[in-house]
């Protein structure tokens, strides 16, 4: 587990501001010294644990995604800039550009990476398929040589394999089987480890969380090529749940692996639920992320769990399974989820929640804009150093908002390190949040939410004093 130390912290926040769009203020609000020493990765560093989230596209470019990545996890998966069709579009030709994006961002937000991945029958360019069989083993060869040797040193773990097996146990057959039948798999992690010896070497896939024939096929797998000696370093757990259904094996099924002398991580976690979402089923999966936690937490060999994206808007369900969704701890407008609060809870951080509700009413004065009528909602969950926050401005007035700027002040001790959907300057006492390129407009009747993480020093109360645009909208 990396120790972050001022200075990196500093670098990181510095580097987070300059991937923040337009110059936002949130720069200055992030340029607090500590800021990356809070949220889900400093509860799960005190644990022996990293908490990861894969980062793929433009989710890098988008500074509400990289503040929420760099102040809450400590791991980084590459979606897919570093799968064989963008590493290797054609024979021997490498582009490790996107994969190279990546890796610096964690890189300088003191984040480690999972490499993902490297044997894969799916987006696999289509001339791996069209070279002769007694090619394949030298082409697949050459590939994790290069892609291994070009990240050597930056890489915590790689899932070299990922998901070889059918539902029933068998292995697919892909091109890697068809050329060498199971021995590609010992191949390929024995080449991978003669490139990069640090990184543990994963064998990745789903369906296999708890107990059943595909984990079971797994397992004899894993105990013959550590039988060979063939430097398998780990398990992925890639943890794609439905609501409800975390396998009550779960836990078992890690501890076997384990016993053989593994590492079991959960790679690629989201827990899906059909949408409109009900707040009972994100109850239940805030139940099932907790669970998921407290399994890793029981097994020493778990090093980590990472969940697939940073919010349900980077989520790839809706696109797969239409009319599911809502899978992540963070909603589509990157606002934590009760999900968010139990993986905080579970990784020890205590959670309590206050609500307060402020109105206001219109004044008739000289001065005060007329669509300064607001509502604000302010509901702050805090653990032991901890808390976010999440304010809701509705405009009340008759016209529109365009362009707001809502001045508050924070309770004592309270130092703001994130923000998102705002940007917020200075980081304590008396702070003003503005909107952000996508949301000044506020129609009447509309709203607009915002949020931002802070560390505390014991007193976690809700800001107070709103003020849009100039006019106080609550006397506290
Ligand atoms: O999140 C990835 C998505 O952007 C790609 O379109 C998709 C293509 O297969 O792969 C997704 O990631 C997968 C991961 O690489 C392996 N396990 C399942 C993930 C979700 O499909």
């Amino acid at each position: 587990m990396s120790v972050t130390s001022t200075a990196r912290a500093r670098a990181a926040l510095a580097a987070t501001a300059a991937l923040a769009v337009g110059g936002l203020l949130l720069a200055c609000v992030s340029s607090q010294a500590g800021a990356a020493s809070t949220g889900l990765k400093t509860l799960a560093e005190a644990k022996g644990k990293y908490i990861g989230t894969e980062l793929t596209g433009n989710m890098v470019y988008n500074s509400t995604v990289t503040s929420l990545a760099a102040g809450q996890f400590d791991m980084v998966t590459p979606g897919n800039e570093m799968k064989w069709d963008t590493t290797e579009p054609s024979n021997g030709s490498y582009n490790f550009g996107p994969g190279d994006t990546i890796v610096s961002f964690a890189q300088s937000h003191n984040m480690r990476v999972r490499g993902h991945n490297l044997v894969w029958h799916s987006q696999l360019p289509g001339w791996v398929n069209g070279v002769p069989r007694n090619q394949v083993q030298g082409v697949m060869e050459s590939h994790i040589t290069a892609e291994v040797s070009h990240y050597k040193g930056k890489i915590y773990a790689w899932d070299v394999i990922n998901e070889p097996f059918n539902e029933d146990g068998s292995l697919r057959q892909d091109a890697f089987y068809n050329a060498m039948g199971s021995g590609y798999l010992a191949d390929a992690i024995r080449t991978a480890h003669a490139a990069d010896p640090s990184a543990v070497l994963y064998i990745n896939d789903y369906n296999i969380e708890g107990e059943n024939a595909k984990s079971n096929a797994l397992y004899s797998l894993a105990q013959s090529m550590l039988a060979q000696g063939v430097p398998l370093g780990g398990i992925g757990l890639e943890g794609h749940f439905i609501v409800g259904q975390v396998p009550s094996s779960m836990l078992a099924n890690m501890q076997r692996f384990a016993a053989l002398g593994l590492d079991v991580a959960v790679t690629e976690l989201d827990d899906r639920v059909q949408l409109p979402a009900s707040s009972g089923s994100l109850q239940q999966q805030a139940t099932d992320y907790a669970t998921v936690i407290n399994d890793c937490l029981a097994v020493t060999r778990c090093p980590g769990v990472s969940q697939w994206g940073v919010g349900d808007a980077d989520s790839w369900i809706p696109g797969t399974f239409p009319g599911q969704g809502a899978a992540t701890m963070y909603d589509n407008n990157y606002q934590p989820k009760p999900a968010y609060n139990s993986t905080a809870t579970a990784l020890g951080g205590s959670t309590t929640t206050t609500t307060t509700t402020t109105t206001t009413t219109t004044t008739t004065t000289s001065s005060p804009p007329p669509n300064s009528t607001c509502t604000v909602t302010d509901s702050v969950n805090a653990w032991n150093t901890g808390l976010t926050e999440n304010i809701t401005i509705v405009n009340t007035g008759t016209g529109p908002v365009n362009g707001w700027s809502l001045a508050f002040t924070l309770a004592g001790g309270q130092t703001i390190t994130s923000a998102w959907n705002a940007a917020i300057s200075p980081g304590s006492g008396q702070v003003t949040a503005k909107n952000v390129s996508y949301n000044g407009s506020v129609p009447p009747g509309g709203s607009v939410s915002f949020g931002f993480q802070a560390n505390h020093t014991g007193d976690t109360s809700a800001p107070t004093a709103f003020t849009l645009n100039g006019t106080r909208c609550a006397t506290g």
